[in-house]
C-alpha cells in the first residue's frame, strides 16, 4: 500500500534496525522502544489487523507468532519471559494500520494494560 510505512519498510523506502525477515515476515526494532526489547514483527503484505484476516491467513498467522517465539530466543528472553501484543483498531491504541505484533522484554510487565 503507498500510504503505509511499514509497506514502505518492507520494501526499504523507509530504514529500520531488521533482526530478523524471511519470505514472509520482517522483525525490526520499535523507534520508540517501551522495553529494553521491543520487536515489531509484520507481514510483509499489507494486513491492518487481525480482524482483516481470512481463513487463508491461517498460516502466516502461525508464521507470525514463531516468528515472535525465534526472537525472544534470539533475545534471550525464552527463560524471563516477554509479551507478545496486537493492538487492534484505535481504541486499542493501534496506531499503525499494518498488523503488527510487539514483542516487549527485558523488564518487569504489569497486568492489566492501561
Ligand atoms: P501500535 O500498536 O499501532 O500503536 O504500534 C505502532 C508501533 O510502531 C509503535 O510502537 C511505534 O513506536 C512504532 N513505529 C515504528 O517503529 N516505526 C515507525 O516509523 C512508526 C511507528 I510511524
Amino acid at each position: 500500500m503507498d500510504n503505509c510505512i511499514f509497506c514502505r519498510i518492507v520494501e526499504g523506502g523507509i530504514p529500520a534496525k531488521i533482526v530478523y525477515q524471511d519470505d514472509q515476515v520482517l522483525a525490526f526494532e520499535d523507534i520508540n522502544a517501551q522495553a529494553p526489547v521491543h520487536i515489531l514483527v509484520i507481514p510483509k503484505r499489507h494486513v491492518a489487523a487481525v480482524q482483516d484476516c481470512r481463513e487463508g491467513d491461517q498460516a502466516l498467522l502461525g508464521h507470525l507468532l514463531l516468528t515472535c517465539s525465534k526472537i525472544a530466543g534470539m533475545k534471550n528472553l525464552a527463560e524471563s519471559g516477554y509479551r507478545i501484543v496486537t493492538n487492534t483498531g484505535a481504541e486499542s491504541g493501534q496506531t499503525v494500520f499494518h498488523l503488527h505484533l510487539h514483542v516487549l522484554g527485558g523488564r518487569h510487565m504489569t497486568w492489566p494494560p492501561g
